[in-house]
């Protein structure tokens, strides 16, 4: 049976992103499998800009079957296309542009500092993060409230391990996550496109779920810059602003923190961000999809199809109020 979906207005899918997932572009060679230099190259096909980033090929991700780990019977979006098609406002608000601006974006030195209401702060290097548990490769949907959505292969493993290690005390309610601010290496923090630092929060719950992925690469190598590298989140059943990247800070607190599309319109952006095809957004229908590199609208499915993981954690809330 055919269902007519609701008429949507224009997204603001380009054609530059709908191209960028033709198949034929992943059989032209743009997944640059087993690499191991960093590099980017830039590329002209039929007069598209493709930026074309490797990085460093993660070694021994395993690949989980749980369910929700993998999306059986939909095509994962190309590198093409999840690595030139990007919201990352520290760089530019240009979501072609991204790529281009944060290439060459330097990590060396990262850390990611754990600490507030935990038994045993700590500071973490990058190869601490990767030591914390194995990687593993999650095939996520990913949904953007601007109503576009991807399958993703990300790389990482649950946050729990990593809470696990600080080890939160009963007072922790929520946890509060924090981009760096640097804008010599992140240019548009010049600008007050968003407040900066990039804040973003979770409750302790969702945040232990074994969904909630704690990420450090795609398509079995390190993140691209564009992408949140070296360290981001990945929550498939929350819209993908929650999704914080180039994370410096995670603190356990006792009080729901601040969230930087909360502050910028409360109206638009709750601290939930739930995927609900019944909540509208102001701005832009969330009851339809375009899938990145199809040409129909796919219906939105409630938490983002991960209902049967997650909706216990909402039980008895109203979600049209805490949206
Ligand atoms: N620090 C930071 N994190 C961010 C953003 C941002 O602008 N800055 N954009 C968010 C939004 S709106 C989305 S949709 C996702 C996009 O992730 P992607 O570019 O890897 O698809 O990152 C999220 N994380
Ligand atoms: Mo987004």
């Amino acid at each position: 049976m055919t269902e007519k979906l609701p008429a949507v207005p224009a997204s603001e899918i380009t054609p530059h992103a709908v191209y960028l997932n033709r198949r034929a572009l992943l059989r032209g060679g743009l997944v640059a499998a087993g690499a191991v230099a960093t590099g980017v190259v830039y590329r002209a096909l039929n007069g598209v800009e493709v930026v074309e980033t490797t990085t460093r090929a993660i070694p021994d991700v395993a690949k989980p079957t749980a369910p929700g780990y993998r999306v059986p019977g939909e095509d994962v979006t190309s590198h093409a296309a999840i690595t030139n098609y990007n919201t990352f406002y520290e760089f530019t608000t240009n979501k072609d542009g991204v790529a281009r601006a944060a290439a060459g974006f330097k990590t060396d030195g990262w850390t990611v500092a754990v600490g507030g209401l935990v038994h045993a702060p700590r500071t973490f290097d990058l190869d601490a993060i990767r030591r914390v548990a194995a990687p593993e490769e999650r095939v996520y949907r990913m949904r953007c409230v601007e109503a576009w959505s991807m399958v993703v292969p990300w790389v990482g493993y649950a946050l729990r391990e990593l809470l696990a290690q600080v080890r939160p005390m009963a007072s922790a309610k929520y946890v509060a996550f924090e981009t760096l601010f640097d804008p010599v290496r992140m240019p548009n923090q010049t600008s007050n496109a968003l407040a900066w630092p990039y804040l973003e929060g979770l409750r302790l719950d969702e945040a232990m779920h074994p969904l909630t992925l704690l990420t450090t690469g795609l398509y079995g190598h390190d993140l691209p810059p564009q992408d949140g590298a070296p360290v981001r989140m990945i929550i498939p059943w929350k819209y993908g602003f929650k999704g914080i990247k180039s994370i410096v800070k995670i603190t356990l607190v006792d009080q729901m923190p601040p969230t930087s599309w909360n502050r910028y319109g409360a109206a638009e952006y709750g601290f939930y961000a739930n995927v609900n095809p019944d909540h509208a957004h102001p701005r832009w229908s969330q009851a339809t999809e375009q899938r990145i590199g199809e040409s129909g609208r796919r219906k939105t499915l409630m938490f983002n199809g991960y209902g049967p993981q997650v909706a216990s954690l909402y039980a008895g809330m109203d979600l049209d109020v805490h949206y």
